[in-house]
């Protein structure tokens, strides 16, 4: 229905989805009443810098305003089992999210990307890869930009990192492509289980032309689109025809990512590393051919990627010993690529640095990886439970304390990882702010010089 025809329209949460959902329906003339559980929600002073009389309740939702609206735009990290939006979705309230007032004006093609790990990479990735044959991309989601924020943009095609949580609550949206990149346990404080957060994703199969997805991974197949409307990527072979389209292949000793069953590309010609990132690059490659771009038309561009900063970054080399930020691994499987994916990289020691909040996941699955470490380190509030899974660890209470020790036990050769496969809210503000204290941290223990 119209927005025009709701009453009152509640908006839950007031981070950067909820400004932009207020900044949204403020220029359609509609004034919204406003949620927020925390006593001063990040947007509150924006709101009250505006020249509008508002609405907003901050601190634990209440039933009787909630129950009041009409309609309610709730933001991403906001649980929808609340118990009071648990009860407004069985008074038959609509509850959206921003995805589906995007859908109203989405006048151009989406690809949609979502996965436990790679989405931020490959959602980067893809914008390259169109810019680079002249396309206008205008890229949001999850990787930080409210996509109402894109609203009216002149962009010939839409990007958007998707999370579980804007998944849970999209229903219109439809999408030219979509991928699931992979699953691993994440978030399981807000799932009861695998199942529960594989459905979520799975929603980003509802309305898409072009379903793109793992064949390493079963459970990101999707079940309800034709076969000629998927295509896979793999460690397999490609094949001329049929899904199964991209590939790796063994090309004279070399490995290299195919398509269509020829090599088109060597993985010692990419800037990123890791086995993870050969799939990274075959999903990117099949989101842009479902859109009509051919892989030769982007290869220059492929090669040209760097990576994004605080995935398996390397912030430099001092003293023979290698500096590696992953902060951005916030869960098992992200840690676990980088691990396998440096292993083999590193004839010194592999020094790894972890903990945080593990948002409630089992560290027992930690334990195959963390027997390719030489030396662990663990700081933060699960710290202990990752400390569990090995004979021997570390303990330390700061980030700066783990770069002394590690720079103290490394030996020439070595290298010293930061991937925490947990979340920094319980010592940072973000992942980013958790990767900058760590370069800083090692760029004053050796007096900013390398060597
Ligand atoms: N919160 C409350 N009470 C509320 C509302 C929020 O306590 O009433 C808390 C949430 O539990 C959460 C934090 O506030 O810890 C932020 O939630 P939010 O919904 O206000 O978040 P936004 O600022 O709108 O940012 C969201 C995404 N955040 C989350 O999903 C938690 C951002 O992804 C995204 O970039 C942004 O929308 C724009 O689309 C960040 C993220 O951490 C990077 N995402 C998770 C991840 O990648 O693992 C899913
Ligand atoms: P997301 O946006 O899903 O969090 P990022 O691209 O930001 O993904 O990467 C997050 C972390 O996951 C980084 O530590 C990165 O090295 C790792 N990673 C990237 N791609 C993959 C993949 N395909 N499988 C496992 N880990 C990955």
């Amino acid at each position: 229905a119209a927005l025009d025809t709701y009453e009152t329209i509640g908006v839950v949460g007031l981070g950067q989805t909820g400004l932009s959902c207020v900044h949204y329906l403020l220029q359609r003339d509609i004034t919204p009443v406003i949620f927020d559980t925390r006593a001063e929600p990040p947007g509150l002073k924006e709101l009250q810098s505006l020249d509008v009389e508002l609405e907003i309740h901050t601190g634990a939702l209440e039933l009787e305003h909630v129950l009041a609206m009409d309609l309610l735009i709730v933001s991403p990290g906001v649980d929808l089992r609340t118990p009071a939006l648990q009860l407004a979705i069985d008074a038959a309230i609509p509850v959206v999210g921003d995805m589906d007032l995007f859908a109203r004006h989405a006048n151009k093609p989406v690809i949609g990307i979502t996965g436990s790990n790679g989405k931020s990479t490959v959602t980067r990735l893809v914008t390259e890869l169109l810019t680079a044959v002249g396309k206008k991309v205008a890229m949001g989601g999850n990787i930080g930009v409210p996509v109402l924020d894109l609203v009216g943009q002149p962009a010939d095609v839409f990007v958007f990192e998707l999370s579980s949580f804007q998944l849970e609550l999209m229903h219109d949206l439809h999408l030219r492509a979509g991928t699931i990149l992979n699953i691993s346990d994440d978030h399981m404080d807000r799932y009861s289980d695998l199942r529960d957060y594989t459905n979520a994703k799975h929603r980003i199969y509802n309305r898409v032309d072009v379903a793109v997805w793992n064949r390493e991974q079963e459970m990101t197949a999707p079940s309800l689109v034709p076969l000629n409307a998927q295509l896979t990527f793999g460690l397999s072979p490609s094949t001329e025809d049929g899904t199964d389209k991209f590939g790796l292949v063994d090309n004279n000793g070399e490995i290299a990512i195919s398509f269509a069953g020829k090599p088109i590309l060597k993985a010692s010609e990419l800037q990123l590393t890791g086995v993870h990132n050969l799939l990274n690059m075959q999903a990117a490659l099949a989101l842009v051919y479902a859109f009509g771009v051919e892989p030769e038309q982007v290869l220059e561009a492929a090669r040209q990627f760097k990576g994004l900063p605080h995935r398996c970054e390397l912030i430099g080399e001092y003293q023979q010993v290698q500096w590696v930020n992953d902060s951005k691994a916030t869960n098992i499987g992200a840690a676990e690529a980088a691990i396998f994916g440096t292993r083999q990289l590193v004839k010194g020691k592999l020094i790894l640095i972890a903990g945080g909040d593990g948002k409630g996941a089992d560290f027992v699955h930690f334990r195959a990886a963390l027997q390719q470490v030489d030396v662990l380190i663990v700081l933060g509030k699960d710290g202990e439970r990752i400390a569990n899974q090995v004979e021997h660890a570390v303990r330390v209470k700061t980030l700066e304390e783990a770069v002394e020790t590690a720079a103290q036990l490394a030996t020439p050769n070595s290298m010293v990882l930061l991937s925490p496969a947990c979340a920094s809210l319980d010592m940072f503000k973000n992942y980013e702010q958790r990767g900058e204290q760590f370069r800083a941290a090692v760029e004053a223990h050796y007096g900013r010089k390398s060597a």
